[in-house]
């Protein structure tokens, strides 16, 4: 009797114990949002930069420019999506209305419109056609819609922000789900302004009362994620070149950052470990020189390599690639550009094909309360809401792959799971080369997503060692290829 009370006893001690051991890790704050969540994911996006620009052969319209200029032959909207999403881009964003203030929806607020032009004979609607064509091929669409508007004769006025919110107002009532929305940093300057052609300039960091307008924008759709150079939803990367830096935090201080600051683009790259709020890095880059369509730059588009390496230092260093593909006069993507996006897709898909990490043994030299929860073979389960963790006050760890074969490694894939924070400040990686480990790469952080490419070595062991993290390591995959 009485060693079965002890049993009894011993056993509810046990599970107590294993329950205590089996606590997740408690968040490291600041953490994702749903929607930021949801845009990680996505990691391929496009842009299309489409305006009276494409038919004048310029960058930024002076907002002079006759409505009668727009004038494309067609209009395909079913070939961008379907191109775009054959390459593996999960959402589009469209400029609505660019720098000089041409609108490709009919707006009841200004005559600078597509109303005015021969485009369907006034009665078209590009933002119509292709927030349809998204809904109807599964892509999630996105607005762009320029604070600054050279066309408006009282930009800088307090009335304009009036007409600014009017148009939001359209664009989020009409068109169903908007994914994001992108407020370009670029903003005042000369201009056309209803005439008076002269130079104007804003106070960026008052004017549009910004804080008012998400507000504004939000209760007409919650879930939409904010562009601009300092977030709130997405930061900008600091360049348009399409490269976020390899340390790259998904946080950032938004007390030292606005919209259009200058100076700030470095600390753009990396963000900052000890940032305030979740503000993660996106990496805007056109395929051509321009973000508008020319025919001078038809044998400027950039190569399958180009994009793949673009790739790389954007998505695979924990950002988004946001890849601008403009349409053409004739309302098409450009074969050159169709050819080149053809091509990144094959490329990812050859470098990426067989993941080898699923076939190896998996060794880490701790286990969270020795439970099966956060046991490194979650590390290879390709289940994103599972996690390899260590006890709450083991900062530093190895995961080991071993097989029983040599295999050819050229990349190696980690990702994070931020739904717990980003926490990851240091690590490196080893491989088994004739007996003895050699380092391959010596890294920071790694995020939602980090790749890290090696010149091909034979080996039968890796070895990835987190030298620091902001508090236990939690991390949900490791892939090989
Ligand atoms: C910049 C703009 O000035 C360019 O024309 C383009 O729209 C790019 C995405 O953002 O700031």
């Amino acid at each position: 009797m009485k060693s079965i009370l002890t049993t009894i006893l011993l056993s509810l001690f046990l599970l107590a114990f294993s329950q205590k051991n089996m606590t997740p890790p408690a968040p490291v704050f600041p953490v994702p949002s749903e929607a930021q969540l949801a845009w990680h994911e996505m990691e391929l996006n496009a842009f299309i930069h489409f305006t009276t620009n494409t038919f004048t052969d310029l960058e930024w319209g002076l907002g002079s420019e006759k409505e009668s200029v727009f004038n494309p032959s067609g209009v395909h909207a079913d070939q961008w999506v379907s191109v775009l999403k054959k390459a593996g881009f999960k959402g589009i964003i469209l400029t609505c209305k660019h720098h000089d203030g041409f609108c490709l929806w009919p707006s009841k607020y200004t005559e600078h419109s597509v109303k005015n032009s021969p485009y369907k004979d006034g009665r078209g609607d590009i933002v119509k056609e292709l927030s349809d064509e998204c809904k109807k091929q599964e892509v999630k669409f996105g607005v762009y819609l320029s604070p600054w508007d050279r066309n408006r004769s009282d930009y800088g006025n307090p009335s304009y922000i009036e007409y600014y919110r009017n148009q939001l107002k359209e664009l989020f009532t009409n068109y169903g789900s908007i994914f994001e929305m992108w407020f370009d940093g670029a903003n005042g300057g000369s201009g056309y302004y209803g005439g008076a052609n002269e130079t104007r300039n804003v106070d960026k960091r008052s004017y549009y009362d910004w804080p008012k307008t998400l507000d504004f924008v939000r209760k007409m759709q919650p879930n939409v994620i904010f562009f601009s150079d300092a977030g709130p939803g997405v930061r900008w990367c600091g360049n348009e070149e399409g490269h976020v830096s390899t340390t790259n935090w998904n946080m950032i201080n938004t007390d030292t950052i606005y919209a259009g600051k200058a100076g700030i683009e470095t600390l753009l790259g990396t963000g900052a470990e000890d940032g305030n709020h979740w503000i993660p890095a996106e990496a805007d880059v056109s395929i051509r020189p321009g973000w508008f369509y020319h025919e001078r730059e038809d044998s400027l588009v950039k190569t399958p390599q180009q994009l793949f390496t673009i790739y790389l230092n954007s998505v695979g260093r924990g950002s988004l690639m946001l890849l601008n593909v403009p349409p053409d006069r004739r309302g098409f993507l450009h074969e050159n550009d169709v050819k080149a996006l053809e091509g990144f897709r094959a490329l990812l898909n050859e470098e990426f094909k067989t993941d080898i990490a699923k076939k190896a043994t998996v060794k880490v030299s701790s286990v969270r309360g020795n439970a099966k929860e956060f046991i490194g073979a979650n590390l290879i389960d390709n289940n994103p809401d599972s996690y390899w963790a260590t006890d709450d006050k083991v900062v530093s760890g190895t995961i080991e792959l071993d097989w029983k074969t040599y295999e050819t490694v050229k990349y190696l894939v980690l990702r994070e799971y931020i739904k717990l924070g980003q926490r990851v400040k240091s690590f490196n990686v080893e491989v088994l080369k004739n007996g003895k480990w050699e380092k391959v790469a010596q890294e920071t952080t790694i995020g939602h997503k980090r790749i890290l490419k090696f010149d091909p070595v034979r080996t039968n062991k890796i070895r990835i060692h987190i030298a620091d993290s902001r508090a236990c390591p939690v991390i949900s995959s490791v892939q090989v290829y």
